[in-house]
């Protein structure tokens, strides 16, 4: 059953500019989790640094706030000590696709069970309005000196090629259609992204509310037939080129929806399944570190071997 999404507001006062796109996409999230009636005790959102990443203070769950870039690297370490945690790694353009661009590729070959949200405002809104790594080449935001000597990078490309299973991307100010994305992302069992366009108001004029407006489609609403699902290695062989064309779209026509589901890859909870004796159901955020106080383990004897024998 579903909870009530105020059951995931915090007192926190939302420092956000007004219009930002930032207020749609926490309203998708905290309706997203409600709706899947996620207890916010089982409910870990990190995010990096920047307007973004103010979001862990606004939702209800065992969050984290970490530095610039992490969010992913914090992620994966939560998840894998407590699989039954829900987590969801936060960040914006900058923090994901710039500085923490290696865990961004990283993530997708262990194909752990995260939903990774990137805020994309092709700018950094937080030190005022710098290019982010999506601002298309030749593009002057107006706090730029000059125009964005850099191409864009295409987050959708880079997920796919890294190993992602699944790929959605919506847009801030559609709630609803967001929500649904992020539910299908946190429901899917493997590395999911979902990628969200974020008009900033205060520091891009030229990515805004309009721009995208003009350019935005859903997928399944131009072609009822589209089917992001991959079952196997050949099913992706098949489906590839279509998947591609539309992951590569942007310019005119900027495609909104599920891109691509693939079911056919295990994660990383359960290749350690495999190695690790009792994994699932006694993880290692579960395990005991001492009993009657004394520890399970002396870290001075861990350091001995682990680090002063190499
Ligand atoms: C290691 C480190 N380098 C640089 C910074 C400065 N810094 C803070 S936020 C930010 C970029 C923010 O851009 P983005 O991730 O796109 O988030 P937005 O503010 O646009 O949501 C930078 C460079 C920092 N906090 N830490
Ligand atoms: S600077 Fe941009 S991204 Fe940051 S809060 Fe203001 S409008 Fe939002
Ligand atoms: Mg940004």
């Amino acid at each position: 059953m579903a909870r009530n999404w105020l059951e995931y507001k915090t007192p926190a006062w939302v420092q956000w500019c007004p219009g930002c796109g930032n207020y749609g996409i926490l309203a998708a999230v905290q309706r997203a989790v409600a709706e899947l009636d996620i207890d916010p005790k089982k409910l870990t959102v990190i995010s990096g640094i920047g307007c973004s990443g103010r979001e862990t203070y606004y939702i209800k769950g065992s969050n984290m706030h970490v530095v610039h870039g992490r969010a992913i690297p914090a992620a994966t370490g939560v998840k894998l000590a407590r699989p039954d945690q829900t987590v969801l790694a936060i960040g914006g353009d900058g923090d994901m696709l710039g500085i923490g661009v290696e865990h961004f590729v990283s993530v997708g070959r262990r194909n752990v069970n995260i939903t990774v949200i990137v805020h994309d405002n092709s700018v950094y809104g937080l030190t005022k309005g710098q290019a982010g790594p999506t601002l298309p080449a030749w593009v002057q935001t107006k706090a730029l000196p000059g125009p964005n000597l850099h191409d864009n990078l295409n987050p959708l490309l880079l997920a796919f090629a890294s190993g992602y299973t699944f790929i959605a991307r919506g847009y801030a100010y559609h709630v609803d259609q967001t929500k649904e994305l992020i539910k299908q992302a946190i429901e899917h069992k493997g590395t999911s992204l979902v990628h969200i366009l974020q008009p900033c108001p205060t520091y891009n004029n030229i990515m805004t509310k309009q721009w995208y407006e003009q350019r935005i489609y859903y997928l399944q609403e131009e072609n009822p037939e589209w089917n992001p699902l991959v079952t196997s290695q050949q099913d992706l062989l098949q489906k590839m080129p279509t998947i591609l064309e539309k992951l590569v779209e942007w310019g005119d026509r900027i495609p909104l929806g599920v891109f691509y589901r693939n079911i056919s890859k295990d994660t990383f909870e359960e290749r350690l399944g495999k190695i690790i004796l009792n994994y699932q159901e006694y993880p290692p955020g579960k395990r005991p570190i001492a009993i009657d106080g004394k520890p399970l383990v002396n870290p001075w004897e861990v350091f001995k071997e682990k680090v002063m024998q190499t």
